[in-house]
């Protein structure tokens, strides 16, 4: 049992969260177009992170459009407010979810920061195990959240233990990698540790919002934090690793052959054609 059904809204509350919901699901389908039309910008190496945030936007879709039908169907207008009908609103559909899209970004990560062999085969073992870990302590402890006994506060914690496993390992390869990269990258580079950092601590935040702020408006809030935090850790940061491949590929003249490839396909001159030609 989630803490929405609790309440009933006023048509201010209810909308906001309605409106919130369209604003999310619409994000990832404008995110998807730009991933794959702008994944052809790096070099071949860097095009599964591309292909990965594609799939995070796909399931991130999906599980949007899902919670926001199921907003719309759970609350009933009775003349003065909205209250709950004959079915209840679960947060669950979120955490399953992650569970697709906590690993895609993870190894999204490795794959533009460069690691290769065997440091990437672990790094993949690592943040999946860990990241499934902490998305199904939390499942579990959020059936919890109405009366908040023990379970919901231990299984909390104990994702957190894995929440900030993934931030460490984080670090070292954004961190750790940076030095290896151009120059011109390496801000950006230490820019993605940061963004994921605080965009991440939104969805702990939600968890403990009940126990914060228990009432109609806390609903809302945190229904907004969700959604930004979606928006932010999958749509920006997905948008950032992919500047950051399209500048390192530039570095290393990905651009310019490209260029080359595409005037010599229309007969045209380029540098490689003998002189007088045309
Ligand atoms: C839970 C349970 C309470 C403790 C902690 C949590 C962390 C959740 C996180 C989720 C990140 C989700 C992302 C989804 C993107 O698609 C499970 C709420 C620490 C960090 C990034």
């Amino acid at each position: 049992m989630n803490a929405e059904n609790q309440f009933s809204y006023n048509f201010f509350q209810y909308s906001i969260v309605d409106h919130v919901f369209t604003f999310g699901y619409a994000a990832m389908a404008a995110g998807l177009v730009y991933f794959l039309v702008t994944s052809r910008n790096a070099l071949p190496r860097y095009r599964l992170a591309s292909s990965l945030s594609a799939v995070v936007m796909v399931s991130a879709f999906l599980e949007l459009l899902v919670i926001s039908l199921q907003w719309q169907r759970t609350f009933v207008w009775d003349g003065s407010a909205y209250v709950v009908g004959d079915q209840l609103f679960s947060n669950g559909f979120r955490y399953m979810n992650w569970s697709i899209d906590v690993p895609a970004l993870l190894v999204q990560l490795l794959v533009v920061v460069g690691v290769t062999g065997v440091a990437f085969r672990r790094g993949v073992v690592i943040f999946v195990a860990a990241g499934l870990a902490m998305v199904y302590t939390g499942y579990v402890g959020q059936f919890y959240e109405v009366d908040r006994p023990a379970p919901f506060w231990v299984w909390g914690a104990v994702s957190t233990v894995f929440f900030a496993v993934i931030l460490l390992v984080v670090f070292r390869t954004t961190y750790g990698n940076a030095s290896r990269l151009p120059e011109e990258v390496r801000p950006l580079v230490k820019a993605v540790f940061w963004l994921l950092a605080v965009t991440w601590m939104l969805y702990p935040g939600a968890y403990l919002m009940p126990a914060i702020w228990d009432s109609a408006d806390g609903v809302v809030a945190r229904q907004i934090t969700y959604t930004i935090a979606d928006v932010t850790s999958k749509v920006v940061y997905g948008v950032l690793l992919g500047i950051i491949a399209q500048r390192v590929s530039r570095l290393e003249g990905y651009g310019e052959a490209r260029a080359q490839q595409a005037t010599a396909l229309r007969g045209g001159v380029t540098e490689v054609d003998p002189p007088g030609r045309v």
